[in-house]
């Protein structure tokens, strides 16, 4: 049974950055009821109502994987890693973006799915093999036309993107080699609970696994969970390897701890997720309060980052442009646009952040080590950024 924990209010569609905010732009923009729910069967945590992927994964998709040095280095070696470990012959990875795994592997040794053209063309265009398609029973039927199974199947902050997870599985089983491994990373639910990281939950993360959810999914689909990576990237992320369930693969020391660990933790229990949301109350309370105080103190507020997660916040904390005065970012296709819901200006970033600025909101909280580092002369001067995580709290030099 579904039970619903925390409703995030009207939330606009993260992807849909407007070009121009005139009268019929707004008119036009999608709003849906985000709530979230725990599944007291299977222990998954799930959006209640997901919208239509096609609304979502469109020929504009604006979030670049490669923008960022730390997810330059993860995906990297990553690549590396599996590839070193498994030696797969041939692999595939769902949800490619702009190809930044994908470039680490031989061209004809990978091939790729990513629904969003606009991304799909970037890999085509660098010759690797890309199917423009949505990843799905149709989808695997095709790929499968040619006898060929997969020894690798990757997949980064996708799967936790897709509705129908026992299709999404299942498909996966049908492709997969007989000793072949399906290795897929997402935001972690533990890290959220620890982190009061609300704003991982938006239109696009319809999911947010644990091992133990994810355990009883893949189970459904002859699948199993032998080992499992804790990650700092997006905030805290589990990577999942997964095999057939007869494989050679035996579960890891480190998939027993942590399946205790979040039993000790009650990732299983709905009273965790109702003080989770109680915690989200207070998170926003306190928020609103510390920029209305610093806004009457005549502060120049802006916000760094144009993320996906940051419209959670801006639309279920009702802050706009009066709170915050405009967006950083340094992604080409956000700059001079307005963030969706509450439309605030997207600027480019620049060498450092401008001098007029007093506090720097972090809409990218997960890349504060990177962020630091490019805006060492913003926090000498006094510069100060604010966080939500894992409380409202201002960082200075
Ligand atoms: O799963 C998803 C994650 C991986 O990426 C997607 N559904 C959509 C997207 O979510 P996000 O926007 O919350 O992701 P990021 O990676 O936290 O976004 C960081 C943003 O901040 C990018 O637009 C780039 C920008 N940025 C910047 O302007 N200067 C980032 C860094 C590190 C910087 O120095």
């Amino acid at each position: 049974m579904k039970k619903k924990f925390l409703n995030l209010l009207n939330q606009p569609i993260t992807n849909s950055y407007l070009k121009s905010i005139d009268k019929k732009n707004i008119k036009n923009e999608y709003f849906y009821n985000l709530s979230v729910t725990f599944n007291t069967k299977n222990f998954l945590v799930s959006l209640s109502k997901p919208v239509d992927p096609k609304k979502q994964y469109t020929d504009k998709y604006a979030h670049r994987a490669s923008q960022s040095l730390t997810m330059q280095k993860a995906f990297s070696s990553v690549a590396k890693k599996l590839q070193n470990r498994f030696k797969p012959k041939l692999s595939m990875e769902i949800g490619s973006n702009d190809g930044v795994f994908l470039k680490n592997f031989d061209k004809k040794k990978i091939v790729a799915v990513e629904p969003c053209l606009n991304l799909a063309r970037i890999t085509q265009k660098l010759g690797y093999k890309t199917y423009p398609k949505f990843w799905n029973k149709s989808l695997a039927n095709k790929i499968l036309k040619n006898k060929k199974k997969y020894d690798l199947i990757y997949s980064a902050n996708t799967i936790s993107h897709i509705p129908n997870l026992k299709e999404t599985f299942d498909s996966i089983y049908k492709t997969l080699s007989d000793e072949g491994v399906f290795v897929f990373e997402d935001p972690y639910m533990g890290s959220v609970l620890k982190m009061n990281s609300y704003d991982q939950f938006y239109d696009e993360h319809v999911h947010v696994f644990s091992l133990i959810a994810i355990s009883n999914l893949l189970k459904e689909s002859n699948l199993k969970v032998f080992d499992v990576d804790l990650l700092s990237t997006h905030g805290g992320s589990t990577r999942f390897y997964a095999s057939k369930f007869n494989s050679k693969y035996k579960p890891s020391k480190k998939v027993k701890k942590l399946k205790s660990r979040e039993i000790k933790q009650g990732l299983d229990k709905f009273l965790t997720y109702k003080k989770f949301a109680i915690r989200v109350k207070n998170s926003k309370k306190d928020l609103i309060n510390l920029l209305k105080k610093l806004k009457a103190k005549g502060k120049k507020v802006i916000s760094y980052g144009a993320t996906y997660k940051s419209a959670t916040i801006f639309n279920y904390c009702n802050i706009g442009s009066d709170l915050i005065e405009y967006v950083l970012d340094s992604t080409k296709n956000k700059q001079g646009k307005y963030t969706p819901g509450k439309h605030i200006l997207i600027k480019p970033s620049q060498d450092s952040i401008p001098k007029d600025v007093d506090y720097a909101f972090l809409g990218a909280w997960n890349f504060l080590k990177e962020i630091k580092k490019k805006e060492i002369k913003f926090l000498k001067r006094g510069g100060k950024f604010i966080t939500h995580v894992p409380k409202i709290k201002i960082i200075s030099f």
